[in-house]
């Protein structure tokens, strides 16, 4: 089992389509094992962001990522920090996948709706940075069995 951090951005606040979003992820399959509101600290956001300190839009980043609450979750699966990943497509909306998370719902490279984890060490990083242990709850649903075979 694989866990992965979320981030519903300002932009997906904003145009309401978190329960839509958090719904794709719900009937793939994937556990919803932290869920929170919350008005993101520049510092919690510029460590997050911290590997694109350096890019022109960092600033605006930081911005955009601090203008509102956001929504973020923790999921879990077999798989999960890839499989979220595919289901967001690529990051510019004008490039994803129709089908993806952003080709269906975006065409911007800055409000591209989501944030995933894109590794094992990020996902831990980022899970850490945003939740603490006590917020996230391990458990089992009934038809787990008819989702993941082994
Ligand atoms: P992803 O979210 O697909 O992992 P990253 O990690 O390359 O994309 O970029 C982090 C965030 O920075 C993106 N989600 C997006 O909001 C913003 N971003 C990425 N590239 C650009 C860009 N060229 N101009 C403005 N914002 C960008």
């Amino acid at each position: 089992m694989e866990r992965t951090l979320i981030i519903f951005k300002p932009d997906a606040m904003n145009r309401m389509l978190v329960g839509r979003i958090l719904t794709r992820f719900e009937e793939k399959g994937l556990r919803i094992v932290g869920l929170k509101l919350q008005q993101s600290s520049r510092a919690q956001v510029e460590q997050h962001y911290a590997v694109h300190k350096q890019r022109p839009f960092y600033a605006s980043l930081v911005e955009f990522m601090t203008a509102g609450p956001v929504i973020l979750a923790v999921l879990e699966g077999p798989g999960a920090i890839a499989v979220v990943r595919n289901m967001l497509g690529a990051t510019n909306g004008r490039e994803a996948a129709p089908g993806t998370i952003r080709g269906d719902f975006g065409l911007d490279k800055r409000y591209n709706l989501v944030h995933a984890s894109d590794g094992p060490e990020t996902a831990r990083f980022e899970i850490d940075l945003f939740f603490k242990p006590e917020e996230l709850v391990s458990y089992a649903r009934a038809p787990d069995r008819w989702i993941v075979s082994e």
